[in-house]
């Protein structure tokens, strides 16, 4: 990888001073997929589906093979791709479809204190309207989702399991693949929240054999307004479409309609075609450069100042032993809102807070955290302004007696 290469792809980086530490809230985006937006507006920047004419067969021509190129990432099936607004839809649209049509009051669905609020309001809400009951997973003591903690609460009544393959607080990887063979085991089906996997590491939902698995596109170098829900073939056959309107229908009468087969069904109203065709673009750049490649560099970044920052006085971090580029810490006795405020003062953008992740927040007993993620445009010299700058914010605020 040349990460002096890989930069010069993102014109926001033109701005040398810029240390973008933010990418698990949203990747920066680089030149390829600007221009593919680009070219849609300019060249061919109709509706698909619709109309019967020359562009807007290729702009259909072209959303469609941007939904191949999702699906060969994933090593899905066409059919089994649908296109949503983000992760958080694309979760939402499981738990109000299979959710709110195959559970009862004798049901339990699992979920985890690492979820983020996408995917465990949902369920929530499944709960309160069906009577199926919340199970939480117990984490054990660093926090982590263990399959002895698992065994524990899966049970004959458990029917769904919501579970993050990678957590945006503590990074943790969940060992997903032993989770959906036991949930199986028990007739469950499992949905995996993989927004922050999807970026970072190489996913397979034949070897996974998940039921759903989300991902949003702005996270991993394309563009904000498109996520993806993958489903089963046979469990989205089976699932009703949770909006109505334009395209997802077949015949319409006045008392009653029939709907098209997936994805379509699940996909009414004109859809984010540029921002799917951005995706496409996205899915080539990283391909390119490999994610295996992405996640070594990462877990580089991420060693080299992990050491650095456990060597700082004062600093507390809450996921030494984290899989993946992020850390989460705090400056002891400094409300991160301050910490944050003083990192923007050296243009350094990280995120403070919790996370939309309340209860992994609260599992930790703090009030919110710092969080620093990195990725493949991040360089060492970066790591080493960061630890500084977190340096000079401690003396700082002991200065003026925090
Ligand atoms: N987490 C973060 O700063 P959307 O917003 O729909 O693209 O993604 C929601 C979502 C779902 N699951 C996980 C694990 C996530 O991390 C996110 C988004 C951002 O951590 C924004 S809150």
């Amino acid at each position: 990888m040349d990460i002096n290469n890989i930069r010069k792809d993102f014109p926001i980086l033109e701005d040398k001073t810029l240390v973008y530490l933010d990418t698990a809230a949203s990747s920066l985006k680089p030149i390829q997929v600007i221009d593919k937006l680009d070219e849609y507006y300019k060249k061919y920047g109709v509706n698909v589906h619709r109309g019967v004419y020359n562009l807007s067969f290729i702009a259909t021509e072209q959303y469609e093979k941007a939904r191949r190129k999702v699906a060969s990432f994933i090593n899905a099936t066409f059919e089994e791709i649908i296109f949503t607004r983000g992760a958080s839809s694309a979760l939402n649209l499981v738990a109000s479809s299979y959710g709110l049509n195959n559970l009862t009051k004798d049901d339990e669905i699992i979920v985890t204190e690492l979820e983020h609020h996408s995917h465990v309001l949902p369920w929530q809400n499944v709960s309160n309207i069906t009577g199926a009951k919340l199970v939480y997973l117990p984490l054990d003591e660093e926090g982590r989702i263990t399959i002895d903690n698992f065994k524990s609460v899966l049970t004959d009544k458990t029917k769904v399991v919501a579970v993050t393959h990678v957590s945006n607080v503590m990074g943790y990887i969940s060992p997903i693949k032993e989770i959906v063979k036991l949930a199986h085991e028990k007739g469950a089906v499992v949905s995996v929240d993989a927004a922050q996997a999807a970026p970072h590491t190489k996913i397979d939902v034949i070897d996974l054999d998940c039921d759903f698995l989300a991902f949003s596109g702005h996270k991993m170098l394309g563009p904000t307004g498109i996520g993806v829900l993958f489903g089963k073939k046979n469990l989205l056959k089976e699932m009703p479409p949770i909006e109505f309107g334009g395209d997802m229908n077949d015949n319409v009468d006045k008392f009653d309609a029939s709907w098209k087969d997936a994805p379509y069904k699940f996909e009414t109203g004109t859809p984010p075609i540029a921002e799917a065709l951005g995706l496409g673009a996205a899915i080539d750049y990283l391909e390119n450069i490999g994610l295996e490649n992405i996640h070594k560099y990462e877990i580089e970044l991420k060693d080299y100042t992990m050491k650095k920052l456990k060597e700082i006085e004062d600093i507390e971090i809450y996921n030494l032993t984290t899989d993946t580029g992020i850390i989460s810490f705090n400056i002891k006795g400094v409300h991160p809102h301050d910490a944050i405020t003083y990192f923007d003062g050296d243009n350094i953008c990280m995120r403070a807070g919790h996370h939309c992740a309340q209860l992994v927040i609260k599992w930790l007993e703090v009030l919110a955290t710092l969080r620093a993620s990195f990725y493949i445009y991040n360089t060492i010299e970066e790591c080493d302004k960061f630890v500084s700058s977190v340096k000079q914010a401690r003396d700082f605020f002991k200065s003026v007696g925090f």
